[in-house]
């Protein structure tokens, strides 16, 4: 049963009935408030845990400071080591933490394990990156002059992240940060704290077991004022956040005035614009799972799609039929494709945005509603739904994190659909269908998508992690995961060293004493 797989998946994970301390004794957890995790699955209570204080931040913060100065001495190498082991770990708890995330979050149990192998695959890519910190050396203009730059790490990086993606992005950031010599404090989301308690065993264990302090890895637990207590610290030089853009505006602005740096991957309006040479296959299989994949909750959840007026029909057509397809419930049930939202807040959410799409003048072509009766007792599960509506409709605008596609229709040439596609706030995720290279490349030029990810015949979300990850606007600017991403993370350091016995000063001055 449902119970018994939870019960056996917490014990796997050390995630007790209230926790208060890691398994290994290091208490950087707190002695605040007790938050409870419900489930959005079954509304079952799943666990407890304790907030932290402004005392236990203190403490973390102490703790985290003194790792600090023997992490940052172990060559990159040794320290990739360490992420290669706990990669090691969560192969094997791939299962158990898969099924917590699938749990306490409401996603698929498909993509439960696949945010854990998006953890796995971030590790493998650091564990290589840790030998591949890379500067560049300069010619300088000086005689007998050497120049290079060098990349140090920055200390403790304080990590926001979203219920959307409990583990992942996650581990996205702290992989990087522990090869580039930092440590971390994570504050998750308190709508998926228990996923966090998991995540801080495994590295715990791992950390012990090389005999390396714990404070490398921390969490703090609690509400945004538990995350103020990182954005407004001076002794936290880089935040890296990633949630709404109401939140990211706070933090970018809490963080930039103390001169911090800040990484910021915010909300994404993301679309596929449909050409009239798209495959209508792949434009269907990638559109339903780009909107209703984690019941529509992704940063990169597909919500628009600009449909060529020649293609409308079919394309409206194929994905009412589709949607007739979908089966809705129990996520961790191999046969359901969606499962329920985070809470009956977003529930709220997703009811209000289809009301105001209706007053605003679209159709529900699939009307959604919350469903009730067997299965459904918790109030979280909801029909994905599709509106016809326009691009300038104040909902269309606004990223509601919630299972509603919204068509668009295009004319003439693909100009006008890229207009469409760059004319929202956000900047997160853009996807073309079409077989035509000129539409292609055009989509993928200057004049293009204005998006940190443009993809061609693939959907707007699922992206792997060897890239970099994040938008442009109001999504915030901030790249996380692959590529160079690892370099916000360090440092830049110049050094110019002088061999000669003459000091002769650059841009020729003359300086004769
Ligand atoms: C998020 O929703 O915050 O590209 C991250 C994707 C996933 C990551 C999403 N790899 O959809």
């Amino acid at each position: 049963t449902l119970k018994e797989t939870i019960q056996r998946a917490l014990k796997k994970l050390g995630v007790k009935q209230l926790n208060n301390g890691t398994s290994t004794g290091f208490n950087s957890f707190g002695n605040g408030e007790v938050i409870k995790s419900y489930s959005p699955v079954d509304g079952e209570l799943i666990g407890k845990l304790t907030s932290t204080t402004k005392t236990d931040y203190e403490q973390v913060i102490e703790n985290a400071q003194t790792a600090f100065k023997s992490w940052r001495l172990k060559p990159a190498p040794q320290r990739g080591e360490i992420v290669r082991q706990f990669g090691n770990k969560l192969r094997e708890l791939k299962q158990p933490l898969g099924e917590l995330v699938s749990y306490e979050m409401g996603k698929s149990l498909q993509e439960g394990l696949g945010e854990v192998q998006e953890m796995i695959d971030i590790c493998d890519f650091a564990v290589g990156l840790s030998r591949q910190l890379h500067g560049l050396t300069m010619h300088s203009e000086r005689p007998g002059h050497r120049m290079y730059e060098q990349y140090h790490p920055l200390g403790i990086v304080g990590i926001i992240s979203a219920f959307n993606f409990p583990v992942a992005v996650w581990a996205w950031n702290t992989a990087l940060a522990w090869v580039s010599g930092d440590v971390c404090i994570w504050k998750a989301s308190e709508k998926a704290p228990l996923c966090s308690i998991a995540c801080q065993n495994i590295i715990a264990g791992v950390l012990k077991e090389n005999n390396l302090p714990e404070g490398i890895s921390n969490i703090i637990n609690g509400n945004y004022i538990v995350g103020e207590f990182m954005t407004t610290d001076k002794r936290v030089p880089l935040i890296s956040a990633t949630g709404s853009t109401r939140m990211g505006k706070i933090v970018g602005k809490t963080v930039g005035e103390r001169l911090g740096k800040s990484l910021l991957e915010l909300g994404g309006n993301n679309a596929i614009i449909v050409t009239p040479d798209a495959d209508l296959k792949m434009t269907v299989i990638g559109a339903v799972f780009g909107a209703v994949g984690t019941a529509g909750q992704r940063c990169t959840s597909t919500r628009r799609l600009i449909i060529h007026e020649s293609m409308y029909t079919k394309v409206k057509d194929a994905l009412v039929a589709a949607y007739k397809q979908l089966r809705i419930g129990n996520p961790l049930d191999e046969n359901n494709h969606v499962g329920p939202l985070i809470d009956k807040d977003a529930v709220k959410m997703y009811q209000n945005a289809l009301t105001k799409v209706v007053e605003e003048g679209g159709k529900l072509l699939v009307e959604g509603g919350v469903l009730t009766g067997k299965g459904f007792e918790t109030g979280c599960y909801v029909q994905p739904a599709i509106a016809e509506a326009e691009n300038h409709f104040k909902i269309v605008q606004h990223e509601t994190f919630a299972p509603i596609l919204y068509l668009l229709k295009y004319t003439g040439d693909i100009n006008n659909a890229i207009e469409i596609q760059n004319g929202v706030n956000q900047g997160l995720s853009s996807a073309i269908m079409t077989n035509n290279l000129r539409e292609a490349e055009l989509f993928l030029s200057q004049a293009g998508s204005d998006c940190g990810i443009a993809n061609v015949n693939i959907g707007t979300s699922g992206a792997e992690i060897g890239g970099a990850f994040g938008g442009e606007k109001e999504t915030g600017g901030g790249r996380e995961s692959g590529s160079d991403a690892w370099k916000v993370y360090m440092r830049r350091q110049t050094n110019t060293i002088n061999y000669t016995t003459e000091l002769p000063l650059a841009q020729g001055i003359k300086f004769d004493l």
